[in-house]
């Protein structure tokens, strides 16, 4: 179910918090996305979220925090600048870090399809959402300005062929 982003009611109603996304497996109800991985790798662990050896999964889930904890953080600052109109030198400042990063990602997916190697894993399904807006067109009836963020400051540079790739890959799994 998709949620309206001014009407939180249905997800406030079955999670009694406001956030996206929000699970409900049969009355199991989980929020957050770190937890619904945790809660999907638990109870349905074919195919699995993260890798088995040990380090791999420490690496994936250091991946995850970095990217909602640091990354998230640059496009967040933007959309609240934005909303105050306040400070385009700090809307400089962040943009540039996302452009960068868009480096990080490409060579992350060097010389493998998934960001954490040759297995999609849940570090790909946490980046996608966010990373889709520099290769995807915004649906023109979507007009949530996060979105415009994520699309307006994450350049795909010619180099940046192998994350090009890899969000058309993603896009391209089934969905459920
Ligand atoms: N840590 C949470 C963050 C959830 C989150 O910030 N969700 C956003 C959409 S991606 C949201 O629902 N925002 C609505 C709001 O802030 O009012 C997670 O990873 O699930």
């Amino acid at each position: 179910m998709v949620i309206d982003w001014d009407d939180r009611s249905p997800v406030e109603a079955v999670s009694g918090q406001s956030l996206v996304p929000v699970i409900d497996d049969d009355g199991r109800v989980v929020s957050d996305s770190t937890r619904i991985f945790g809660y999907l790798e638990e109870r349905y662990p074919d195919p699995p979220l993260y890798p088995s050896d040990p380090a791999r999964r420490a690496e994936t889930e250091i991946f995850i925090d970095w990217f909602n904890e640091v990354w998230k953080r640059s496009p967040n600052a933007i959309d609240e600048e934005l909303e105050k109109n306040a400070h385009p030198a700090a809307i400089a400042t962040e943009s540039k870090r996302m452009a960068v990063r868009m480096s990080l990602f490409e060579d992350m997916l060097t010389g493998r399809n998934y960001l954490m190697g040759d297995r999609v894993s849940a570090a790909d399904f946490a980046a996608f959402p966010f990373l889709k807006y520099a290769a995807l067109p915004v649906d023109p009836s979507d007009d949530e300005p996060f979105h415009r963020v994520l699309a307006d400051h994450q350049p795909l540079r010619k180099g940046h062929s192998s994350l090009r790739d890899w969000i058309e890959r993603i896009d391209a799994l089934p969905r459920a």
